[in-house]
């Protein structure tokens, strides 16, 4: 019988399983990367190793594929390694795909049962010397920083986290180095318990509750501030009665309001508030923070359904309520008779997968980046054909001011997720390094750019040319050499 991916837009041109394992020494690029730059940049794209059991399934349901770009005296070696979950290593066994669509248990096959279905191809964190890929789905998956071979293919922390889940979003407090972990669906699929963790510096699990929400649904991720926790509940609701007919896991119910709930950090979860507001869809946090006894989460957030693989159930798929806009979620504390949650539109470009400074995670801040879709700018004919996010800015929010400066790469690139980069661990916020994967519709190859954040509209300071095509990627994340070797 044959090896081969279905014949569609899905898994052709930038969107074609990456499947193999690179190991390059000395990457080839353009201009000069600064010797600042002393670390790893870790990023990870869902991958098909074998051909889906469904032709259709959704790109989130590919496994997990880290890309490590080690910086080091103005040169960049590049590998990459599939992340070795327990799906993965009962795949490659047999040769072929076991599990079925994306988080629908009933559709893998009976030699899969008791196996952990996680594909860890979310996002990576770097905390108390360990490096996790992640899932929400599933516990943590231990890789080794430097080979990126499995380690442990379930960490729960010694035993000490019972979620059956852990978010692909933790975050961690710049001051105390504690980890923060929500676990959403905590006790099973469609639960509506919630667990919450804390993970000190040291790498031991230091505080623990347990919330419950108001329904189940995607609590892709979350914000932290000095004191609470905050995280939104939107309709991208749980769907059994789907899930029985073969479908995937979610389906965007508009006739169920958003939640923003808040409940303070070390508490024991009894304190949880939950406020109101109309049908909405935010993925990602830009940060959050305290001002006086008010709750501030900017977040990138839309009117309806944001995926278009994910059914909606009660209208079509509707581009323009897809497109997100930083907003400004606010609640204060001290009114006590709130039941609603306060937005504040602070942008109008349309993006996704904000990111910030990470020494100021939880604090008050200025400096966040955006990837963006701006459609006044001039788009290749080679890109004709692609499926897929079609990001062609990054943008840089500066918000004391409300300014805001963009990096276009040119007519023929599209752009993922980027990372910023402290000149040093001192250096004034936001002053450093933007980097991210461009993908050159010309060459049909990858690139990473890398910018000076403080003046991205200037352009690139160096281009990183890989020899390969790489997929849409979800997260990355920087680690500074100190840290991989404290
Ligand atoms: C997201 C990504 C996922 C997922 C759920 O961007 C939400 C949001 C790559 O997998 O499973
Ligand atoms: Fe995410």
């Amino acid at each position: 019988m044959s090896l081969e991916f279905p014949k569609n837009p899905g898994f052709s041109g930038f969107n074609a399983p990456f499947r193999m394992n690179i190991d390059l020494h000395d990457a080839e690029f353009e201009g000069e990367i600064p010797e600042e730059l002393n670390g790893h940049f870790y990023r990870i794209q869902p991958d098909f190793i074998y051909p889906p059991r469904f032709s259709n399934d959704v790109p989130f349901n590919g496994d997990g594929n880290v890309t490590l770009f080690n910086f080091q005296h103005g040169r960049v070696d590049v590998k990459t390694h599939h992340v070795e979950t327990q799906r993965y290593k009962a795949q490659k066994q047999a040769r072929k795909a076991l599990f079925g669509t994306y988080r629908n248990p009933r559709t893998d096959l009976d030699d899969v049962k008791g196996l952990s279905g996680g594909t860890a191809n979310t996002n990576l964190i770097f905390h108390a010397g360990k490096l996790f890929a992640l899932k929400e789905d599933s516990p943590p998956v231990q890789v080794d920083p430097y080979t990126l071979k499995g380690i442990d293919d379930y960490y729960t922390f010694d035993g000490k986290m019972t979620a059956k889940t852990f978010t692909a979003h933790p975050k961690i407090d710049p001051v105390n180095g504690e980890m923060i972990g929500i676990a959403y669906e905590a006790k099973g699929e469609a639960s509506k318990d919630v667990a919450l963790y804390a993970v000190d510096k040291q790498g031991n699990v230091c505080w623990e509750a347990w919330i419950e929400v108001p329904y189940a649904g995607m609590i892709h991720d979350f914000a932290i501030t000095e004191t609470h926790i905050a995280l939104l509940v939107t309709p991208m609701a749980v769907n059994v009665e789907q899930m029985e007919q073969g479908g995937v896991h979610f389906a965007w119910d508009s006739s169920l309001p958003s939640y923003f709930g808040v409940v303070a950090r070390n508490g024991d979860g009894t304190d949880l508030r939950w406020y109101e507001g109309p049908e909405k869809c935010a993925t990602h946090v830009m940060n959050g923070f305290n001002d006086g006894n008010k709750i501030i989460v900017d977040m990138d957030m839309a009117t309806g359904n944001q995926f278009p693989f994910f059914p909606s159930l009660h209208e079509q798929f509707d581009l323009q309520r897809a497109s997100g806009r930083l907003t400004r979620i606010t609640i204060d504390l001290d009114d006590k008779e709130a039941t609603t949650y306060h937005t504040e539109v602070m942008y109008q470009d349309i993006g996704v997968l904000p990111r910030t400074d990470e020494r100021y995670w939880s604090r008050p801040y200025n400096v966040g980046f955006m990837p963006c879709m701006d459609p006044t700018k001039p788009r290749s004919p080679s890109m004709a054909g692609n499926v897929g996010m079609t990001l062609n800015t990054w943008v840089r929010y500066d918000h004391d001011k409300r300014s805001s400066q963009t990096y276009f790469p040119g007519e023929n690139y599209t752009l993922q997720e980027c990372q910023f980069v402290p000149k040093s661990d001192d250096a004034p916020e936001g002053c450093g390094y933007l980097m991210g994967i461009a993908n050159n519709f010309d060459t049909m190859l990858s690139e990473l750019h890398i910018l000076d954040a403080e003046n991205i509209a200037a352009g690139t300071i160096a281009k990183v040319k890989l020899p390969v095509r790489l997929r849409q990627g979800v997260h990355g994340h920087w680690v500074s050499r100190n840290k991989l070797e404290s």
